[in-house]
């Protein structure tokens, strides 16, 4: 056979054994929820954050029209998310995830847990740079937070490997002899969700079934048969050897991939190498970067070897096991190489990129590269084709001199004048403008609750706002009007932390804040704990005679319903330990900040983007979250629920709050907050919306004061309840309620509104409960 003839059955053959595949557009978050859905993981835990988020939502919305059987369970925060994920693969079997950031550190715990009891998993890392300040666009700071947690880690330059390395992460973190989870890391927002040409195996062609096995897992803790212990208490001299067997695992993994490559060419005519070497063969000026600059380095390459320069780029294609031999032979030419590291490790003098290649390359006896290494693209900042060409210039001219002018240097920081100072646009708000006498609070001697005489509502109108006017919220939002109101009721001084969510998000862009008072911003889910340190340091340093003994300030943490999920137990601690200070929760049944994913208070029914609704599913699954009970439980003075709709009752239950906190202890509220974007209507009907909710008796507005339970507005005693169905039928994300196929769901939120409104109403009837 001539040779032509054999290299044409060669390739018929390679097609015959490639899988049938489609042409898509896709980004590389729908890439990794189209190869989630295809694999039909068993379970996948998760937690939305930007800008992974979207894996979970595609795959929702696939659920909701019959695409996979994904059990889909939204987690608490990523912490919970990353146990459910543990729970479910000790289980047996295949469970995925998705995070970025800070889900990423707030996870952390859980990685080494899982990797070191061997069971697989895959996790989709879009990665993003970590608080703080906070920022959501994309760095490797998380990332490299994830490279001694013992998972395998494989990296994707573009949409069609974050679709391929899920297929390859399952197959390898399954294979007996390695049994680790492992993550796919691909660039937030570049490759999270740019769109790109891609490759769809199609669903029905069993080579894929074929190439992805079933699970098979050794022991799992669903056989009652072979009872097994997992996670054992462990000291030396046994935990040093069950690392060891980790590392063997790694190096079990290290000798499997190849040879997975090699077998994932052949099903999808795409192949893979521990690194990506792109004109590698004679350079001898090299740049290593990791996944999404590599490609753009890759044009000025070619742009410069035009001019005869002898350059290319290295780009890993697995993190864990760090490809050392692959990067020795690539590196056998090279004079210079510069390393970018999308992240620093402080103090260290380079990123984790440049000390892991300079390991690599220092054992070889015969490497001469000199390396230099940049910090570049933090917190999402553009890497262009001018960069890259500078880094290439830079290493050239070290080539041609053999000097090194600077090693380590940060690339692309702006230095800023520091005559420049940041004047306020507005001026602060003063203690003195806000009190202004409308409100007065006594206690009744005999039961020690509270009397509140209110001047009439139209004065309040005086009162300065302390969120200054002109942030980014959306039109009609709910949050400031119902903060406004609430903060109308406030007198003096006040310090406000604000919870990760809308509120925060919308009035401090850096450089301008929209807070006219003492704002502060830590962690999404930490905001109490946080509120409770500021909180013991002010009287600790009145005490000590640092502060003025009147400086009379009220500690207020706002934040969303998303934030009492995530922040629940940081919340329960500060209300045990009862400190003076109080959480105002505005409620908009979501995560709105990150695109409108369900919390545990969206009621059930709910259209959000993790509880869609399609033929397979209608909306959220299970009730809303009765966190107004809940935080009551914890018996803190007050406790109370307000809206928008009865500005009276709110204002009033504010100076309420306010004499509790600065004399007893911990005041909770929830005050149901308007979303007209997510609730899918007009931006002027929040009193109308607010209203309804509390006349259907799905918000009613009572408060706890002391634990006696006093409903302050009752539809019923005034003639004006309504159904539950008047309620939903507002607003866009409900209506799908009314139909007749879901009459189900609407019978049973009925029941629940009912059942949790009778059971106020005997608690208002009577003191004791
Ligand atoms: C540990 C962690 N997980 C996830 C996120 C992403 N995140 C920021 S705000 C938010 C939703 C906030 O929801 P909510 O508290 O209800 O406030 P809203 O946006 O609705 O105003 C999420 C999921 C984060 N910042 N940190
Ligand atoms: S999405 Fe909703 S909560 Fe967020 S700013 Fe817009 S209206 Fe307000
Ligand atoms: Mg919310």
């Amino acid at each position: 056979m001539s040779r032509a003839k054999s290299m044409k059955t060669s390739e018929k053959k390679r097609k015959t054994s490639m899988a049938r595949q489609v042409l898509a557009f896709r980004s590389g978050n729908e890439m990794a929820a189209e190869a989630g859905a295809h694999i039909n993981f068993h379970v996948m835990g998760f937690f939305p954050i930007t800008p992974s988020t979207e894996v979970a939502e595609t795959l929702d919305s696939m659920k909701a029209d019959g695409e996979h059987e994904i059990r889909m369970i939204a987690g608490d925060g990523e912490h919970g998310a990353a146990g459910i994920c543990y729970g479910a693969s000790v289980g047996g079997g295949r469970v995925l995830n998705a995070t970025s950031s800070q889900g990423v550190l707030y996870s952390l715990e859980q990685l080494p847990a899982q990797s070191g009891t061997r069971f697989p998993m895959v996790l989709n890392i879009a990665n993003r740079a970590v608080s703080g300040p906070l920022d959501i666009r994309g760095d490797h700071s998380d990332l490299y937070f994830t490279l001694n947690t013992g998972w395998i880690v494989l990296m994707a330059r573009h949409a069609q490997a974050v679709y391929d390395m899920n297929f390859m992460a399952v197959r390898i973190g399954e294979h007996p002899e390695v049994r680790l989870p492992v993550i796919v890391s691909y660039d937030g927002f570049f490759t999270s969700h740019q769109k790109r040409r891609v490759q769809i195996f199609d669903k029905d062609d069993p080579k894929v079934k074929r190439f992805l096995g079933e699970p098979d897992f050794p022991y799992h803790a669903l056989d009652p048969s072979k009872p097994i212990t997992i996670g054992p208490y462990m000291n030396d001299p046994d935990l040093i050897n069950n690392k060891y067997q980790q590392h063997l695992a790694m190096e079990a993994a290290r000798k499997q991939l190849p040879l997975l490559f090699k077998e994932f060419a052949e099903l999808s005519g795409r192949r893979y190498d521990f690194l990506e070497c792109y004109r590698m063969r004679d350079a001898e000026v090299a740049i290593f970067v990791v996944n999404s600059a590599a490609e753009t380095t890759k044009d000025v390459v070619d742009k410069l070897r035009k001019e005869g320069l002898k350059v290319g780029v290295v780009s890993p294609t697995v993190l864990r096991p760090f490809p050392v031999a692959q990067l020795q032979r690539a590196m056998k030419n090279v004079k210079v190489l510069m390393i970018g590291d999308r992240a620093d490790s402080f103090g260290s003098g380079g990123g984790n990129m440049a000390h892991e290649v300079k390991a690599a390359l220092k054992d070889d006896p015969d490497n001469r590269t000199v390396c230099i290494n940049r910090v570049y693209g933090l917190g999402g900042l553009d890497f262009f084709l001018e960069d890259a060409e500078s880094w290439f210039r830079m290493a050239l001219e070290t080539a041609r001199t053999g000097k090194v002018k600077k090693r380590f240097d940060y690339h692309g920081v702006t230095p800023g004048d520091p005559k420049k100072l940041m004047e306020p646009l507005l001026p602060p708000i003063t203690a003195e403008e806000t009190r202004r006498g409308l409100v007065k609070v006594h206690q009744d001697p005999e039961d020690g609750r509270l009397q509140v005489e209110m001047a009439p509502l139209h004065q309040f109108t005086t009162v300065p706002n302390r969120v200054a006017p002109g942030h980014g919220a959306c039109p009609g939002c709910g949050s400031f009007s119902t903060l406004h109101q609430f903060l109308m009721g406030i007198e003096g001084n006040v310090v406000l932390l604000f919870q990760t969510g809308c509120a925060m998000v919308v009035t401090t862009g850096y450089p301008f804040t929209a807070h006219r008072v003492t704002y502060l911003h830590n962690l999404f889910q930490n905001g109490s704990a946080t509120l409770s340190g500021l909180v013991e340091m002010y009287h600790e340093r009145i005490k000590r005679k640092e502060l003025p003994e009147d400086l009379d300030i009220t500690f207020i943490m706002v934040t969303g319903d998303g934030g009492m999920d995530i922040g629940m137990g940081p919340t329960i601690g500060v209300a045990n330990r009862n400190h003076r200070m109080m959480i105002l929760e505005y409620d908009n049944q979501g995560y709105m900040n990150t695109g409108a994913q369900l919390s545990y208070s969206t009621p059930m029914g709910h259209r959000t983007s993790t509880s869609n609704v399609g033929p397979a599913q209608a909306g959220k699954r299970y009730h809303h979250k009765d966190t107004i009970q809940i935080m009551a439980a914890t018996h803190i003075p007050y406790v109370f629920s307000a809206t928008e709709g009865f500005p009276q009752d709110l204002i009033k239950k504010a100076a309420k709050a306010q004499w509790y906190a600065n004399h007893e202890g911990l005041v909770y509220g929830k005050v149901l907050s308007f979303c007209p974007l997510n609730w899918r209507l007009e931006d002027d009907v929040a009193t109308e919306v607010a209203q309804a909710a509390t006349d259907s008796c799905f918000f009613p507005l009572y408060e706890v004061e002391k634990g006696r339970t006093t409903l302050t507005y009752d539809p019923e005693a005034v003639g004006r309840r309504i159904k539950l169905g008047d309620y939903l039928g507002m607003m866009g994300k409900t209506r799908h309620l009314l139909s007749e196929e879901n009459k189900p769901i609407l019978e049973a939120s009925e029941i629940e509104v009912e059942r949790r409104w009778r059971r106020l109403k005997a608690m208002h009837e009577h003191p004791l409960l």
